[in-house]
Parts: C-alpha cells; sequence; structure tokens
C-alpha cells in the first residue's frame, strides 16, 4: 500500500508531506502526535513531527510535497542560466524525485526565486525597445496544476523582476485543483507578500489548462491578456516587444521565442530562432524551418515580428477584448492540448494574425513526458480536443485526419460542436484551403492540384517509405529506401508531389539529392524539406522517370536498394529499375 506521511516540522511548524512507495519506519522520523488514517483514495496518511533537520535525509523516500521550508536555495546556483551539476551523493536522491515533476526538482530548489539570466536578445532589440511608450496594461495569467513551488515562483518573480511595471496590471494564478498542501495556504499567504497585486483563483475539481485560463481573463483587469505556463523563465526586455505589437495591431497574437530551460539542470539553453510553429498531420504541434521567401526576410531584419502557421500554445499575449469578440477557447475542450491549434487556425482564418516577437525572449522548462494524469484517459482529452479542431477548423481536410488517426476518430461522434460553427459563421471566417495555400504555402499536406499517393518502382515492386531515424529536431531523416508496399502503416508510404517538383510527407522532410553531375554514386536522402533546387524532381508521365532536376539524373534503386544503401540518381536509361508509378490514394 502506497503511504503519505504528512510530517510538521518541529523548528518551521510547517506541514510537508512525504509520499512514498514503501514502509518508513514512523520512529526514523517521528516522536510524537503521530496520527494514522486511511484517506478517500485508499491511500494509508501518517502525520507526526519531523524530527531530523534535513528532509533529504529521509531514508529511501520519495516525496512529492515539498514547501518553503524544503526549498533551500544556494545564492549562486544557477546564476546567469548557468546549468546546476547534481552532486553524485544526490544523484538517487534526484532520479527518485524526478518523476514527480518530470523535471529535476532538486536542482530547482537549489536555485534562487530570482536568478539572474543573461541578456538574450540582440543588441538592435535593446535600443528598439529601451520603453513601451503608450503600450497598453497586461494582466499575466499562469494556470498550474501541481506545480513545484519553486518553478512556480520563479516564473513570477522572473515577471516581476523583468518587466516594466507601469506595464504590469496584476497576476493571475489559477490553481487547477492541485492536490499539494504548500499550493494551499502557504502560497496564499505568500503571494500576499509579493509587490505586485497577485489573485489565487481555485477550481474545485480538474478542470484542465484551457478552462482554468478562461476563468483566470475572466476576472483579468488588464487591456492585454498574457498567458505564461507555470515553469517558465522571463528573461529582460520580454514583455515590451510583445506589447508593442498589440499596441500597433490588436488583431494580432504575439508570442515570444521560447528558450528551453534544461529540465535536468536547469540552464537557460538559446533556443534556434528561424523556426516557426505548424503541425504534422496527426496534428502534433512542430518547429519547422520556414521555406526561402520567409527566411530571406527575416535575416534582413531580424528583430521584426513574423507570422507562424500555429503557436506553441502556453506563452502568448492577447488583447482582451479581441480575445473575448474572436471566441476566447473551445470551452468543449478539456485538460491539455489541441487549444493551440484551435487558436491559431481561428485566429488566421477570421481575419487576426499569429506572430513571434523575436525581440522578446522567454525560457520554458521542456519536458520528455506529462507529470501529471489525464482524467478519463487520453481519448477523452486530447484526442477529443483535437478531433474538434479537425471538425470544426479543417473542412476538406478533416477526412483526412481521422482517416490517418483512428483513436481521434471512433470518438469524433461524441462531439458537439454546433456553438464552434455558428461562432465560425458569425465571425465569417476563411477556409482551411485559404488558410494553408497563404498562411502556410510550404505545408505538405495534400491538395487538390498535388499527387498524394505512393510511389511505387517497377523493377523491385517496392515502395517509397520515410525513414525510421531521426534528426537533431527530432524530423525523420536518413537514406531514401524501399520497403514492401503495404496499406497497413500508411502514413509511412504516402508522399506528396506538389507542382514545384518538392516530394514531400509527413513532418515536411523531402526528397533529396546532391546537385554535383558527375562522381560517384549519388545517394538520395529524404531530409528537412528547405525549398532549395536540389530537392526539386520532375516526373514524366509516359516515361515514368523521376528526374531531379538540377542534373537531369533519374531516381534509380541501387543494386542493394532494398537493404540499407538507399537509392541513387543514375544517367537515365529507360531501364525499369528507373521506372516509377506514382499510386494516388483518396485522402478525403
Ligand atoms: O489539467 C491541467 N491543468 C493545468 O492547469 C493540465 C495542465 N495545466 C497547466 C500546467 O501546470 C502548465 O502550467 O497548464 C500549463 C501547461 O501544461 P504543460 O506544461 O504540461 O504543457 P506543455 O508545456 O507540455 O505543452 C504545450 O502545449 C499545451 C497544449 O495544451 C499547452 O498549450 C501548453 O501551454 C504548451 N506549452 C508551451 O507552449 C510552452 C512551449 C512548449 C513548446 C513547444
Ligand atoms: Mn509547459
Amino acid at each position: 500500500m502506497m503511504t503519505i506521511v504528512i510530517i510538521s516540522s518541529i523548528r518551521t511548524k510547517t506541514k510537508i508531506l512525504v509520499k512514498r512507495m514503501e514502509e518508513i519506519h514512523p520512529k526514523h522520523i517521528f516522536r510524537e502526535n503521530q496520527e494514522e488514517y486511511v484517506d478517500r483514495h485508499g491511500i494509508k496518511v501518517v502525520v507526526g513531527h519531523y524530527v531530523g533537520n534535513d528532509l533529504r535525509k529521509v531514508p529511501n523516500a520519495t516525496y512529492e510535497m515539498i514547501n518553503t521550508n524544503y526549498f533551500n536555495p544556494n545564492p549562486k546556483a544557477g546564476k546567469d542560466g548557468s546549468p546546476v551539476i547534481t552532486l553524485p551523493k544526490d544523484m538517487i536522491r534526484s532520479q527518485q524525485l524526478y518523476n514527480i515533476n518530470k523535471f529535476n526538482v532538486l536542482v530547482s530548489d537549489q536555485i534562487p526565486l530570482n536568478r539572474t539570466l543573461p541578456d538574450m536578445r540582440r543588441k538592435k532589440c535593446t535600443h528598439l525597445f529601451r520603453e513601451c511608450k503608450d503600450c497598453p496594461k497586461t494582466s499575466i495569467i499562469i494556470v498550474f496544476h501541481n506545480e513545484a513551488w519553486s518553478t512556480l515562483l520563479r516564473t513570477v518573480w522572473s515577471v516581476i523582476n523583468r518587466s516594466p511595471m507601469e506595464n504590469l496590471e496584476e497576476i493571475i494564478l489559477v490553481d487547477d485543483a492541485s492536490q499539494r498542501e504548500y499550493l494551499k495556504k502557504p502560497l496564499d499567504d505568500y503571494v500576499k507578500t509579493l509587490p505586485v497585486s497577485t489573485k489565487i483563483l481555485r477550481t474545485n475539481k480538474r478542470v484542465g489548462l484551457i478552462q482554468a485560463r478562461l476563468r483566470g481573463a475572466a476576472i483579468a483587469t488588464g487591456e492585454v491578456l498574457t498567458f505564461l505556463d507555470a515553469h517558465c523563465e522571463c528573461t529582460r526586455g520580454w514583455l515590451e516587444p510583445l506589447l508593442t505589437v498589440i499596441r500597433d495591431d490588436r488583431t494580432a497574437v504575439v508570442c515570444p521565442i521560447i528558450d528551453i530551460i534544461n529540465d535536468q539542470t536547469f540552464a537557460y539553453i538559446k533556443s534556434f530562432e528561424l523556426h516557426w510553429g505548424a503541425f504534422n498531420w496527426n496534428l502534433q504541434f512542430r518547429w519547422y524551418t520556414p521555406g526561402g521567401s520567409q527566411l530571406v526576410k527575416r535575416q534582413i531584419d531580424p528583430t521584426l515580428p513574423f507570422n507562424t502557421p500555429a503557436m506553441a500554445g502556453g506563452l502568448f499575449s492577447i488583447d482582451r477584448k479581441y480575445f473575448y469578440e474572436m471566441g476566447s477557447y473551445d470551452e468543449g475542450m478539456t485538460i491539455w492540448g489541441g487549444e493551440n491549434l484551435e487558436m491559431s487556425f481561428r485566429i488566421w482564418m477570421c481575419g487576426g494574425k499569429v506572430q513571434i516577437a523575436p525581440c522578446s525572449r522567454v525560457g520554458h522548462i521542456f519536458r520528455k513526458a506529462s507529470p501529471y494524469t489525464f482524467p478519463g484517459g487520453i481519448k477523452k482529452t486530447l484526442y477529443a480536443n483535437l478531433a474538434r479542431v479537425a471538425l470544426v477548423w479543417m473542412d476538406e481536410w478533416t477526412d483526412f485526419y481521422f482517416r490517418f488517426n483512428e483513436a481521434p476518430n471512433a470518438i469524433k461522434h461524441e462531439q458537439n460542436i454546433s456553438s464552434r460553427l455558428q461562432l465560425k459563421k458569425e465571425l465569417k471566417c476563411k477556409s482551411f484551403e485559404w488558410y494553408l495555400e497563404n498562411v502556410w504555402p510550404e505545408h505538405f499536406f495534400p491538395t487538390r492540384n498535388r499527387f498524394f499517393g505512393h510511389i511505387r518502382n517497377v523493377a523491385v515492386d517496392w515502395c517509397l517509405v520515410k525513414p525510421d531515424t531521426k534528426g537533431i529536431s527530432n524530423q525523420p531523416v536518413g537514406l531514401a529506401t524501399l520497403e514492401p508496399c503495404i496499406k497497413r502503416n500508411v502514413t509511412l508510404e504516402m508522399f506528396v508531389m506538389t507542382k514545384e517538383g518538392f516530394v514531400m510527407t509527413d513532418d515536411s522532410i523531402c526528397l533529396d539529392a546532391p546537385e554535383t553531375k558527375s562522381g560517384p554514386v549519388a545517394k538520395v536522402r529524404i531530409m528537412a524539406c528547405n525549398g532549395a533546387e536540389r530537392q526539386r524532381w520532375s516526373y514524366n508521365n509516359s516515361t515514368k522517370e523521376l528526374r531531379h532536376v538540377t542534373n537531369q539524373k533519374c531516381l534509380d534503386v541501387s543494386d542493394s536498394s532494398k537493404s540499407s544503401e538507399g537509392l541513387i540518381i543514375e544517367d537515365c536509361n529507360g531501364e525499369e529499375s528507373q521506372k516509377w508509378i506514382l499510386e494516388p490514394v483518396p485522402w478525403n
């Protein structure tokens, strides 16, 4: 049986909850007033007094509840965003604690709440945003469920320390039914001491981040709403560029560049600037490199806000009235996921824009897994949310999504989306086709005027497949290879061929060959689409050749192409190994 031990420390008289998997000998840690009961979840709870002076020394305990008493910062730890190395003696403990939040809370607890961070901006940004003249005031809304004390309050302090006071209306914390004791009265008491008006709202049952944000927004009084996750750190000058964009255009929804706070060391790491946000065939949010013309524009002035097809979801500012005019959030969405795409589609298609202001930089702890439960399961939460996105916003692409995503497909009929469709009509929103063509022209979704289906080789009768190895930005990359054509794992062998000659597939990867004309065997790879000439091909319907445009060589099967050796380009010779059948597959 799992035991939760509540210990009240003699020294501070504050309560600490310790959750453990195995029994601890009460005599190790308790002195008097020990009391035991089984709570409503069937968990045995022991309450007593802690006699040691460092909770971290409780033998074998994995504990969930760490309060201000435990939070024990070292003034130098994590200074200027530097990494904190876990000492060998703390290794086991830090691993035990990792699962509670899916980050190294032991490290976080050593770092002061007001640690310094490097100024991440370009020089020009510093000059551009010395002040924010006539900028609106913003409410900061932070929702959380069982967040660690130190990460939550470091988020809050980074806002207080690095925002111009004249632009800060208030901070609103929305506690989404956290169970941890320190997030109740201790947090209430703590925020009263903060130098900025800070309100705490509590949902009485778990409603999820979308509805929690709506509750926060409902009491906000700032002209602008700025949302943050509960484990962020804002850097110097983060707010001014966001507010400037909205001051100049109230229909813009604007995000900072999201830097990385390492989940193990809490090092502040600059993220790649030349990315924008979009999504793959499974409606998973992804960062991709935008196409050529976009890149050129950005390189000319890297301080200018730029458009992005989608936002990550957690960190953005929006004019408060505009937020409501545009239908705030879909209240039918629960717990986690999908709301970022829903908002991105809606804002773009109904007349607004989604942008990233590159002079604004905020760090976020990226986790490899989610630390909390999804009540009702992932089907009733994430997949239902995504089904709603597809049903309301994707028009002719709705069926495409459901065809390749079984779990959301199975529950799509349970969704009542009539009020969202009504909203779409009232706002006179444009189509998903318009969105793909105008906001994200480099997209890799099938369309009416591009090929979508299998690419089958005549000689070996196998199909081109997506590589199963991943590159740095988690995109599949590798040699172009063939596999027996199966229709089962279907997206694995689905390709799009555009009018411009790009042979692309899910996650923005393209068929790519070197431009050199001579030399030994030129291998063909599948890698991130970049709009370059070396990724252009032309298909001849009568000869069935797939020619590489720059050197006019033909896509061919190498002798060992069924092995990992992959495909090559060769002088065109009319042989069967250079003949390809483009087999269309219906997608809607
Ligand atoms: O039931 C819940 N109730 C909550 O209050 C579940 C979560 N939450 C809180 C949670 O404590 C946190 O403060 O909601 C916030 C976001 O949850 P995370 O941190 O688990 O989300 P994430 O960072 O993994 O995921 C991203 O996608 C989410 C989809 O719903 C949200 O939009 C998150 O805000 C978003 N985070 C970011 O955009 C940060 C950058 C990540 C990237 C890329
Ligand atoms: Mn997050």
